[in-house]
């Protein structure tokens, strides 16, 4: 009768690995766990029953059925290590990475068209002697209009009126021009100064003007200079930054920071100047591209200088406009539409 027991418990044990070495993955290695080595598992049925048998059978039988529960509980281990590393192996296998491919290659990146055409204006100005300033787009009133012969009041204002960011002394910049003041009150003459740099306006947007655009102010201040120079310094830069042969043409403008003040506008690329029914000129022959004066008296008065003794030019100038005549660009809102196709024209 014992020796049947312990027929029964190899059998079970021998049936029980047999079974294990087919299983091939975690759900049926648990089920397996479950019949062989779980609480209603036929060798704990044994266990619970040898109370019944006299004390030397139930020491044979139980050290049997411990003996083959030991091994079960040990294959069960080594089985589910197996799994668990075949499992590892698979994930490894799925997730490999060939290192040997090609990378993704990543687009170059290129500067605005904007960028570009300020970095070709600068260019040209700083060789004639010209330094760059950077300075604040949030400005004061009293920057952007007083020191400018701009009081309140003044009808000029509405031309450059402007987005206030603490109404009515702090403002975002309506031209770059704001800066004059503050490099009279910084530098000596003689001063050659650029500022280049974003400007805000209230205005209509439409195919030539932005609400936010840039410029390039030039401002110079020495003993003895003249008309001449500020027409000789930018008739020198148009021919750099254009074309060779360009003319320019200078006329009486208002600016109250200038006396006298001028625009300057530059022959018609399109039609060579003659006009006629040019429709990148609208027959004019020629294009306006910048405002540009002598420094107003009472400007280098409220800047600490002598009006007798110094005298000065400015202009101001938009990159935009020159990109514009530059790359033949109908509207100035493609600048700032971030169109890569149009961006991309400007490697
Ligand atoms: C001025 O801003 C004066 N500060 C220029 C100046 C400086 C005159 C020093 C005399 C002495 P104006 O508003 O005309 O002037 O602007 C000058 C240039 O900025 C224009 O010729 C144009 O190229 C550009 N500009 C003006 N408004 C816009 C706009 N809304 N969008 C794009 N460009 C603009």
């Amino acid at each position: 009768m014992v020796s049947d027991s312990l027929d029964e418990i190899q059998a079970l044990r021998d049936a029980a690995l047999g079974e294990l070495a087919s299983v091939q993955d975690a759900e049926a290695l648990e089920r397996w766990r479950v019949a062989y080595l779980g609480r209603n598992a036929p060798l704990n049925q044994v266990l619970s029953g040898l109370g019944k048998l006299a004390p030397e059978q139930r020491r044979t039988l139980g050290q049997a059925t411990n003996a083959a529960k030991v091994a079960l509980q040990e294959a069960y281990e080594a089985r589910l290590a197996e799994l668990k590393a075949r499992a590892r192996e698979e994930a490894f296998a799925r997730e490999r990475v060939d290192v040997t491919l090609p990378g993704r290659p990543l687009a170059p990146g290129r500067l605005h068209p904007i960028t570009q055409v300020i970095e070709e204006c600068l260019h040209i100005l700083q060789s004639m002697g010209f330094q760059v300033a950077s300075t604040r787009e949030v400005e004061l009133d009293y920057y952007n209009f007083e020191v400018l012969n701009i009081p309140p009041e003044h009808p000029a204002r509405d031309m450059w009126d402007t987005l206030y960011v603490q109404p009515p002394s702090v403002l975002l910049r309506a031209h770059t021009t704001a800066y004059q003041g503050r490099m009279m009150q910084e530098l000596t003459p003689p001063i050659r100064i650029l500022n280049v740099g974003r400007n805000y306006r209230f205005e209509a947007v439409d195919a030539t003007h932005e609400w936010m655009f840039h410029q390039i102010d030039g401002f110079a201040v020495d003993e003895g200079l003249t008309l001449a120079d500020l027409k000789g310094t930018l008739t020198a830069f148009a021919q750099q930054i254009f074309w060779p042969t360009v003319r320019t043409r200078f006329r009486c403008d208002y600016f109250p920071f200038v006396e006298p003040g001028v625009d300057m506008s530059i022959s018609c690329h399109a039609c060579e100047g003659r006009g006629g029914d040019c429709p990148v000129c609208r027959g004019a022959g020629w294009l306006e591209i910048l405002g540009a004066g002598m420094v107003h008296p009472k400007v280098l008065q409220a800047g600490g200088l002598d009006p007798e003794r110094y005298s000065g030019f400015a202009w101001g100038m938009g990159p935009e406009r020159i990109a514009m005549i530059k790359y033949g660009i109908q509207d100035i809102r493609l600048f700032y539409g971030n169109d890569l196709r149009f961006l991309e024209q400007f490697a």
